[in-house]
């Protein structure tokens, strides 16, 4: 513990990692491009610079707290300064943010604001550069990159794939991918994690809004959606509601309001998932082969794995993820005459997730050759659909999601939490389920932000060691454990994204700690509202087991080959 003085005021300080962290903690909200407390420190945009009092200015987030330090963070210097930097950024920046998609998001358009900066006193000396649109989930605009090398830092920290990197110097250095290969060329996964960091629109999302407004004004088309666990705890705070608290039932009266014509909840098609998978495991458990299992809901873990560990493509569930079940069971509902009754069925996917605008392209996801899932749309891109429609979100009453597919289970809902998928299982596992044995499955150790987390359960007498993991860093760790024999498991689960799809590459950016936790809090929270939390307690699920699916399951829930 120690004391700094920080502009006048007598400031205590413990274990913060760094001078800015401290300021931050005062109640200053100093501007950063480049610091993310998961990253490394970079230090590369110079916008935290402070003066101490004998007049040396130094970057606050590469700076150690030291008792007894004297800070200013507003005095005129650091101003001026401070508005210099963020002129130079903007004087190399394409400026059309009226129509950028980043617009209302942008950080660098936060600062222009925040430092009343009305116009630009340098002039651009880049060259304008083409988009790179060959990726299925993001858009790719070098002529908005800042060189913060956030991107950079969480492709290879996180994912541990160093997808993008610097090239070139001085005022030619740009960020690309080796060789400024398109994204489609490249080990990229589509995660987006490069794209929640981006600060400005140089990474975005591929966005897909105009192909569902087309879809919802077509009176020959019934438009169906589905909306994935993890994008009911990130909207409500986008319109003035509490963070992390679920507004599942307010999502599905807004997307009637809009036009669907149907809204479903993807927890339904987790809870068939894990019919399947741990059906799957046990047989698998039973015959001694292919262990350990890996979990396959996550397209871009899925996509690591057969790029980065083609041998091991047999150990991954033939499950297709909850998303791609949906699709074919609504589409193979619809395909009877009397209930299409002369309209095409299009489905629209809500999802925290830009890789599963790539799942969903996959020809192993198709089901008679056809695409299931027409349109995947993010949670940033469903906020923005909810703003163009003009409907108050905020005050809607809450409706329930249609039938006949209408409700999943509390395992379902926790899906989309690191350990939600091994926990569901777990709870399909128990023989009973009053809550003494929900809490205990609970306490087993799938919960908690760990990113990797190894515990072991017992079924009917045989131990069953148990990998949770979140992030791609994380997996390739554990793959490389798995492949050198030092560590043997039963099931693997795995999500791209640190702490799941609360945290996907489509969630709204910006969300800091408090967010996170809220987010996670707000689907246990869902789930424990629930009374029905196992999977194959569901009703709906078992009655789909003796009618549509009687004869399908093969060719509707699984996969053939990776
Ligand atoms: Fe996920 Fe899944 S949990 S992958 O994280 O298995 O995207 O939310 O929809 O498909 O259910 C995402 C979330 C989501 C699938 C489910
Ligand atoms: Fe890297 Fe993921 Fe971005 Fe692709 S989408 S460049 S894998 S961070």
């Amino acid at each position: 513990m120690g004391f700094m003085t920080i502009d006048g005021r007598k400031v205590e300080f413990t274990d913060e990692k760094n001078v800015l962290s401290v300021i931050r903690n005062a109640g200053i909200d100093l501007p950063t491009l480049c610091y993310h407390s998961e990253l490394s420190v970079f230090g590369a945009c110079r916008l935290c610079t402070v003066e101490d009092d004998r007049g040396r200015t130094f970057a606050s987030c590469s700076e150690e707290p030291r008792d007894g330090m004297v800070i200013y963070t507003n005095s005129g210097k650091i101003k001026k300064y401070r508005k210099m930097i963020v002129e130079l950024l903007l004087s190399a920046h394409c400026r059309d943010c009226t129509t950028c998609v980043k617009s209302g998001e942008c950080v660098l358009q936060d600062l222009a604001h925040r430092m009343n900066i009305t116009s630009v006193r340098f002039q651009n000396t880049r060259e304008e550069r083409p988009l790179d649109t060959s990726s299925p989930a993001l858009v790719r605009d070098p002529n908005k990159c800042i060189l913060c090398g956030d991107c950079v830092r969480a492709c290879s920290e996180l994912q541990g794939l160093g997808v993008l990197g610097f090239a070139h110097r001085g005022t030619d250095a740009m960020v690309m991918p080796a060789f400024d290969k398109p994204l489609s060329a490249t080990d990229c996964v589509s995660c987006g994690q490069c794209r929640v960091f981006c600060p400005t629109g140089a990474i975005s999302i591929k966005t897909h809004m105009d192909e569902v407004w087309d879809a919802i004004a077509d009176p020959n088309t019934r438009v169906v959606a589905q909306v994935a666990p993890a994008v009911r705890v990130a909207v409500g705070d986008a319109f003035g509601l509490t963070k992390g608290h679920s507004v599942m039932g307010k999502l599905v009266a807004v997307l009637h309001r809009m036009g669907f014509d149907e809204v479903y909840d993807t927890a339904f098609a987790a809870d068939l998932t894990i019919m399947e998978e741990s059906k799957e495991f046990l047989d698998r458990v039973e015959k001694g082969e292919k262990l350990p299992l890996f979990t396959s809901c996550c397209p871009a873990w899925v996509k690591y794995l057969c790029d980065q560990y083609p041998e091991y493509k047999d150990n991954l569930s033939t499950c297709r993820s909850p998303q791609g079940m949906f699709s074919a069971v609504m589409k193979e509902y619809y395909r009877d005459p009397e209930k299409n009754q002369g309209k095409k069925t299009f489905v629209v996917s809500i999802m925290p997730c830009t890789a599963k605008k790539m799942e969903i392209l996959r020809p192993n996801s198709f089901t008679k050759g056809e695409q299931d899932t027409d349109v995947v749309i993010t949670t940033t891109e469903l906020i923005r659909m909810i703003r163009n429609s003009g409907i108050e979100f905020s005050t809607l009453a809450t409706e329930a999601c249609d039938m006949p597919f209408g409700f999943g289970s509390g395992a379902g809902v926790i899906f989309g939490v690191t350990g939600g998928v091994t926990e569901a299982m777990l709870r399909r596992f128990a023989d009973r389920h009053d809550k003494a044995t929900m809490d205990s499955v609970a306490e087993a150790g799938a919960r908690g932000e760990a990113g990797i987390k190894e515990f072991t359960v017992t079924y009917k007498g045989t131990p069953l060691n148990v990998c949770v993991v979140s992030g791609l860093a994380n997996a390739h760790t554990v793959m490389e454990n798995i492949k050198r024999g030092k560590k043997q498991y039963h099931i693997v689960e795995v999500m791209a994204c640190r702490r799941g799809c609360i945290m996907g590459g489509g969630q709204p950016p910006r969300a800091g700690n408090r967010t996170k936790t809220a987010r996670t809090e707000g689907l246990y929270q869902a789930d424990s509202v629930t009374s029905i939390r196992k999977a194959d307690e569901n009703p709906l699920i078992v009655s789909l087991y003796d009618g549509l699916l009687k004869g399908k399951v093969h060719e509707l829930l699984h996969v053939d080959e990776y």
